[in-house]
């Protein structure tokens, strides 16, 4: 007997989206998007990508990371405009446009879920955490701000899913450091662990569990949680979840944020929010130490900033079915000890290496092997450290030297008492 297609019932609503009426999903290839945490550094450059791409995206950010930037009295080492300025030279470049809230999502829950049942938006993208270790570990303030803001608004962010009764792609920037830093003997897999358990009766059962988690600082361990409530809302409410885990982000500009000097996108580079490859990278353009942390044994996952863009693209087009457990990916494309970093910026630039204390408590050394198939099986086609980095150095680091300031980059804050800042001696070439 043959087999007939059955053919989806389709309704075309009045923002001319086309909807299944059996899953509730836009069936149109161009979607609604938020894009919580647009205007950061991973997300401002997502927003212009997927708006580029025709997709409809609307921003909604609470500018608390600007407004962290006022409370260190640090800045970005490139000239970020503001949120209105930045739009207007999008519309100006593209003909597009991105629509834009303030809302506080850790706090503002009906705000929220008010905007969520007015625009309908097919998938929301979550980028709005406070995302710096250092900056989690300073004080009990700072441990409180980060646990309450990102709990918080990840929860928010499903609860209002829920309430809406929205069929949403939820999309969340996760991280590689839920996993931990130790030596895990093994590949890292894609979020779960293949294990076996003996019953009582002595059979031996296969089952995925997934992975433990093993946070190395308050701000992951943020993460960590929002892994549970990912389960939770998945398994209670069906929500369709992407879980991102997603390694160090290096680089600075995409292919649109290259486009005109007033999209330019963030560059972190002071003591609790820099990372560590864009802090080599401006040190050795500033003529500032290479501030190695310990030995630098550390061995961890980076990624390109375009490959990022192009991640959640794929993640934004291929989302898990509506009864699929989460989808988890580890978004990375190589790995790299500390200490080769720093050698290899060395050799590139003729900066100098200073091995200052480890502010943080972190194992000496670690082995890191992490399995990415999933990314690369849709087609990410990754740039690699060493086609990249030597134009970071000239069109970023070089550029924007002379808005450096030099008192913001040692790394200051400690993970407990025993621990010293990271700060190099006058013997080490500090200027
Ligand atoms: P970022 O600090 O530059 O951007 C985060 C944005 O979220 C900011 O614009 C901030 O104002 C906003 N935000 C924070 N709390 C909010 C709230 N309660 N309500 C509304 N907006 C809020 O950080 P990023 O580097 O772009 O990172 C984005 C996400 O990606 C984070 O969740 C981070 O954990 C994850 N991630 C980042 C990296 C990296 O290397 N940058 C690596 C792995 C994962
Ligand atoms: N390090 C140095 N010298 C420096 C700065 C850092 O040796 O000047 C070392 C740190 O001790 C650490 C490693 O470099 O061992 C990485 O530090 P980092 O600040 O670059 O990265 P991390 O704290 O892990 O956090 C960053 C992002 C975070 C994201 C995470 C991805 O801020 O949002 O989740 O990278 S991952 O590391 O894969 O978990």
């Amino acid at each position: 007997m043959s087999k007939r297609l059955s053919m989806p019932r389709l309704l075309y609503n009045l923002d001319k989206r086309v909807i299944n009426v059996d899953t509730g999903t836009n069936v149109n290839k161009k979607k609604k998007i938020f894009v919580m945490g647009g205007d950061g550094f991973c997300g401002w450059p997502t927003s212009l990508h997927l708006s580029q791409e025709g997709h409809d995206i609307t921003i909604i950010d609470n500018l608390s990371r600007r407004n962290i930037d006022n409370e260190l009295e640090a800045a970005s080492l490139t000239p970020i405009q503001p949120m209105g300025t930045r739009l207007a030279t999008w519309k100006e470049l593209s003909g597009q446009s991105i629509g834009f809230h303030n809302i506080d999502i850790a706090e503002e829950y009906e705000r929220l879920l008010q905007v969520i049942m007015e625009e309908k938006p097919d998938a929301i993208i979550h980028f709005a955490e406070q995302r710096a270790a250092p900056y989690s570990m300073k004080s009990p303030k700072n441990k409180r701000y980060t646990v309450n803001n990102n709990i918080n608004a990840t929860h928010n962010i499903l609860c209002a899913i829920v309430e809406s009764g929205l069929d949403i792609h939820l999309v969340h920037l996760g991280t590689m450091g839920v996993y931990g830093y130790g030596t895990a003997g093994m590949k890292i897999p894609e979020g779960y662990l293949d294990i076996e358990v003996t019953s009582e009766s002595g059979e031996r059962i296969e089952q995925q569990i997934l992975y433990p988690t093993n946070p190395g600082s308050i701000y992951h361990m943020t993460k960590s949680q929002d892994q549970l409530l990912f389960q939770y809302y998945n398994k209670n409410d069906n929500v369709r979840i992407t879980d991102l885990h997603q390694g160090i982000v290096w680089g600075t500009n995409t292919k649109e944020t290259k486009l005109d000097e007033r999209l330019v996108n963030r560059f972190d580079y002071d003591g609790d929010y820099g990372t560590v490859l864009n802090r080599f990278l401006m040190q050795a353009a500033v003529g500032y130490p290479i501030t190695v942390h310990g030995t630098g044994g550390q061995t961890r996952a980076f990624i390109h900033i375009q490959d990022t863009v192009r991640c959640i693209q794929l993640a934004i087009e291929h989302p898990p079915k509506r009864d699929e457990r989460v989808m988890i990916f580890n978004q990375m494309t190589e790995t790299h000890r500390v200490n080769n970093l720093a050698k290899l910026v060395s050799e590139l630039t003729g900066g100098e290496i200073a091995y200052v204390d480890n502010p943080r408590k972190e194992a000496a050394e670690n082995d890191l092997h992490v399995k990415n198939d999933l990314f690369l099986s849709k087609g990410l086609d990754p740039i690699t450290l060493e086609e990249g980095l030597l134009r970071e150095v000239t069109d970023i680091a070089k550029k924007y030297a002379h808005r450096a300031d030099h008192t913001k980059i040692p790394a200051t804050s400690t993970w407990t008492k025993d621990q010293q800042p990271g700060i190099p001696t006058a013997q080490e070439g500090i200027k």
